[in-house]
């Protein structure tokens, strides 16, 4: 994923050098990938490849959560093959859903987040999700 993000990069930057006519082809690709998993009408979360919220991304949508914390995650996302120890920053947003977020690694260790969050640089836990949940 890396070596293609550098490469949509640089064509993203060499093209704002040059004004394209009104007539030119149409818009490349985004210099990054956009996922959506999960469907509803709450945004939960979303997650970065890179730190500072840059890079391709995951945007994770559901409903409200149960108040009720049974240990059994409402939303369950394992990551695909693309997005598997790549995750490096995160903005969480269900809070007031009555959610939190869970990261799961290969290990099935939790890093979880209540309030409403922004993280920036995932640190130890940078390149390590495996699974994203909500409950
Ligand atoms: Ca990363």
């Amino acid at each position: 994923m890396k070596k293609r993000l550098i490469g949509v990069c640089a064509a993203a930057l060499l093209s704002l050098g040059v004004a394209a006519p009104a007539s030119a082809a149409p818009a490349p690709a985004p210099p990054y990938d956009i996922l959506t998993m999960g469907e509803g009408p709450v945004l939960l979360g979303v997650v970065y490849a890179d730190a500072n919220f840059s890079g391709s991304r995951i945007e994770f949508r559901g409903n409200s959560c149960s108040k009720d914390k049974d240990g059994v995650p409402e939303y369950q996302f394992p990551l695909n093959s693309d997005w598997r120890w790549q995750i490096s920053s995160l903005r969480f947003y269900a809070a007031s859903q009555n959610c939190e977020l869970w990261l799961r690694d290969r290990n099935g260790d939790k890093l979880s987040f209540g309030g409403i969050t922004s993280v920036k640089w995932l640190g130890d836990w940078n390149d390590q999700t495996v699974t994203v949940q909500f409950t």
